[in-house]
């Protein structure tokens, strides 16, 4: 009677042999069903965290530890990852990095302690496949905020705190995908073959329905302002298909940080550009009074509920959208110059990652290779611990990958041709048959996965492990 003998030992089968939590945690997460009103005729059926999508924004204090209860009402296993941080790999939310995942109709416990302050993120991180209603297509996501230990790395005075998720619902597969990461990043491409692949592209993901937080535009409460008021923005992609970009007319953009971290250069910009996985915190001086949209520059993306209204205080019209200048987006602008030769790292250990695409046709999805392989692959990057190494990020493909490793920083050393430094981030957006050379400190005992942030190039191949021991 092994069931009964488990009962007896204090373990309700409500846990699905899970240890039944004991005291109540700082953070309970439920995975259920919800439903998200973008608009009075666009509601849409998926799944979230605590009853919407996205999820509640969570605040946690650096170095305090935290306690996190995951309840799961699914039918199917779950993970909840938490993008950005610095933690172990049991609890950092990965099947690939051996973390326990939720079950099905079952819950676990997380304990953790959050390192470093920041705007985080928090998401499912399971396969999609061919399922548009699973993984990173739902609406299991929301923000994580890291509070800083000590006060004194403030962005500054601000009159007003607002968080954006960049997000795209109803997904479909498509042979007519379009993107338009070429508009944003013109850049040099000394990663395309001198022969190209000219066999037919498999399926890709696209959407026509779009949101900031759970509303459409023109839907729901619009940012209220005051002349001369600085409102610190908050933005995420948090789509699971494609890079995105964000302007507002009339007003500048000064970005403070990327995923989170301060940049060397604070800089003004008419337009942010982030791939899935990114954050951007850029304070916006209200000092050109109107009723304005905040919004995606392509008209269809825009219309299609890509946006949301910032309303001046006594203006009352209808909402404007101008359309802008060049968004050339360009992460250098935000480094500084990177020392003397002597210390450019080119004495480090390098990992050499070489990405291609396979186009499939009908097959019906492409898959990807990394140095040649589709995963697993876990042997190739192993890491010694204590040891800086250099990574090669070689984009051999016609797409601009948003490119994640788990539980490390890195840095940014050369991007688009240019040598920077001092720019630190967890996802890098590399142009098609671009490049993008980062350093990282390996640091993190055990598995950590790197993959691309598109949910169906990661589940089709394109990603990896990195083993540091
Ligand atoms: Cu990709």
């Amino acid at each position: 009677m092994a069931g009964l003998g488990a009962l007896g030992a204090g373990v309700s089968p409500l846990f699905h042999g899970q240890q039944q939590p004991a005291g109540a945690a700082d953070i309970t997460l439920t995975i259920a069903p919800v439903t998200v009103d973008l608009a009075p005729d666009r509601v849409i059926s998926t799944v979230g965290y605590n009853g919407t999508a996205p999820g509640p924004i969570l605040r946690m204090k650096e170095g305090v530890p935290v306690t996190v209860d995951v309840i799961n009402n699914t039918d199917v296993p779950e993970q909840v990852h938490w993008h950005g941080l610095l933690i172990p790999a049991d609890v950092d939310g990965a099947d690939e990095e051996g973390t326990p995942p939720v079950p099905a109709h079952g819950r676990r416990r997380y304990r953790f302690t959050p390192t470093p302050a920041g705007t985080r993120w928090y998401h499912t991180h399971t396969m999609a496949m061919n399922d548009l209603h699973r993984g990173s297509f739902t609406g299991q996501f929301g923000f994580l905020v890291v509070e800083p230990a000590q006060r004194g790395q403030d962005p500054g005075q601000y009159d007003q705190e607002v968080f954006l998720a960049l997000r795209d619902w109803e997904p479909y597969f498509t042979s007519m995908f379009m993107d338009t990461d070429d508009l944003y990043q013109r850049t040099p491409t000394p990663e395309k073959p001198a022969v190209l692949d000219t066999r037919p592209n498999g399926l890709e993901v696209g959407a026509a329905v779009y949101s900031i937080n759970d509303k459409a535009l023109g839907h729901g409460e619009p940012i209220r302002v005051k002349p001369g008021q600085r409102v610190l923005m908050h933005l995420l992609n948090a789509s699971a298909i494609e890079n995105r970009a964000i302007a507002l007319p009339g007003h500048q953009f000064h970005v403070l940080s990327l995923d989170g971290n301060p940049v060397p250069t604070p800089a003004a910009v008419d337009q942010i550009f982030l791939g899935p996985g990114e954050r951007v915190d850029a304070f916006v001086e209200m000092n050109s009074p109107g009723v304005w949209i905040l919004g995606a520059p392509e008209d269809d993306i825009r219309n299609g509920g890509l946006g949301i209204v910032v309303e001046y205080e006594n203006q009352r019209r209808q909402p404007e959208w101008v359309k802008g200048g060049k968004g050339a987006w360009d992460y250098t602008v935000f480094g500084r110059t990177p020392a003397p030769a002597t210390t450019n790292g080119a004495e480090l250990p390098v990992i050499d990652m070489r990405f291609e695409k396979v186009p499939r046709g009908a097959a019906p999805f492409n898959s990807f290779l990394v140095n040649g392989k589709m995963y697993p692959h876990e042997q190739e990057f192993v890491l010694k611990a204590g040891t800086r190494y250099r990574v090669i990020f070689r984009n051999r493909t016609d797409d601009a990958h948003p490119l994640h490793l788990h539980r490390h920083i890195f840095e940014l050393k050369e991007m688009y041709g240019k040598p920077t430094a001092g720019i630190m981030k967890d996802t890098v957006v590399v142009p098609s048959y671009g490049r993008a050379t980062v350093e990282l400190l390996a640091n993190q005992p055990g598995p950590s996965l790197f993959h691309c942030h598109i949910q169906h190039h990661m589940d089709y191949g394109f990603k990896a492990l990195f083993h540091t021991a």
